[in-house]
């Protein structure tokens, strides 16, 4: 089967994806005109082989369900239920692997848990489901489980976040570019900023994940440009509205009277984080003495935004469902499909805020967003 390796950039509320490359798996298209200091996306994450999803196209007569009556069954290896973001993710891949669509989805909350995380996935393959997705909690430990399901003939899509292993051991990916958004957040920092200086405090995500990994190493790519900025501290809140509060109260008590910017690495984390400020008397926002950056602009982090208590809120996409069906269905016709898939982000600041990296925010966007 002949395979494209396609790069494809899509809207944020997208539902069609636009194509904007052809060629080797190494050509996935950066969100430059989001990031201009950018490198190419999830340069690994597209595989080099395509043996399992050519076994598993083959032996089913190449048929999309709609036009054969056949069930596809999938399983959906999901990190938890720790954020808005992962709610919406987990509604949309309920939306869209619907038994009205021909698919049969067991998806399992795997609470965060890397073991819990493994055995879902060796159980789909005991299942022998006809696909499997994984939206990996941790970038490492993947090698010997992934390897199980090609032996079994069953195709792999990792979705959301990256991992480690090479890109022969699944068979496509579908995501956002965290370095990306990290990057984007440095930038629209340093021209807010305009030469000030900068005490920098960080709620990161969970530990080893690839967007705790992205967004952290893009916003400090951009920091270390900065003579001017210092990081005084980098903690976990592990991608949770209390484990941002309870970063935030520590972080209060070592570093109060001495920061100016709090980077939550999601908008749950920022939550947490605004009530320890407002429990402790520190002011935040656009009228406030304490920056707040935050990552995925769900409806609750923009109205936030909106309101102008976070100063620049970095867009991530948790709509992903339709792009990773429409590679499913086209490895069960034997078509080419897409081995590497990014979903495309921006980035939205308060009212009175003008950037060249993000747009202001209005009532209009927060009424378009639905999740
Ligand atoms: O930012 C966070 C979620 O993997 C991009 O996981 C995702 C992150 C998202 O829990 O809210």
């Amino acid at each position: 089967m002949l395979r494209k390796k396609l790069s494809v950039l899509l809207a944020t509320a997208m539902v069609a994806a636009a194509v904007v490359g052809c060629g080797g798996a190494d050509q996935a298209a950066a969100p430059a005109a989001e990031a201009p200091a950018a490198e190419a996306p999830a340069e690994d994450a597209a595989p080099a082989d395509d043996a399992a999803a050519e076994d598993a196209a083959a032996d089913d007569g190449a048929e999309a369900p709609a036009a054969s009556g056949d069930v596809i069954t999938v399983g959906y290896a999901q990190v938890g239920h720790e954020s808005d973001w992962r709610t919406a993710n987990t509604q949309n891949y309920q939306d869209v692997f619907s038994a009205e669509n021909g698919y049969e989805l067991s998806l399992i909350d795997c609470d965060n848990d890397n073991a819990v995380q493994l055995e879902a996935v060796r159980n789909f393959i005991t299942q022998q489901l006809d696909y499997i997705i994984i939206a990996p909690i941790e970038t490492a430990g993947w090698d010997t489980v992934l390897q199980e399901a090609q032996d079994a003939g069953i195709p792999v899509i990792i979705a959301d976040r990256e991992i480690d292993a090479g890109a022969d051991m699944y068979d496509a990916w579908v995501g956002t570019n965290t370095k990306n958004e990290g990057i984007t957040a440095g930038n629209w920092l340093a021209e807010y900023l305009n030469g000030e200086e900068a005490n920098i405090l960080v709620i990161e995500g969970s530990v080893g994940a690839s967007a705790t990994l992205g967004r952290s190493e893009g916003f400090n790519e951009v920091a270390a440009q900065h003579s001017e900025w210092k990081i005084l501290d980098s903690q976990s809140g592990d991608f949770t509205q209390d484990g941002g509060q309870e970063v935030m109260e520590s972080f209060i008590k070592s570093y109060e009277g001495q920061f100016n910017v709090v980077v939550c690495h999601n908008d749950n984390e920022a939550y947490g984080a605004m009530d320890a400020m407002k429990a402790a008397g520190i002011t935040y926002g656009v009228d406030g003495d304490v920056i707040i950056i935050s990552f995925d602009a769900t409806h609750d982090g923009l109205q936030y935004t909106l309101d102008g208590a976070i100063n620049c809120n970095v867009e991530c996409n948790p709509i992903q469902a339709a792009v990773v069906a429409e590679v499913i269905q086209k490895m069960h016709n034997g078509e080419d499909y897409e081995a590497t898939t990014l979903v495309n982000d921006e980035a939205f600041v308060a009212p009175g805020i003008e950037s060249q990296y993000a747009t202001t925010m209005t009532e209009e966007i927060l009424a378009g967003r639905a999740y």
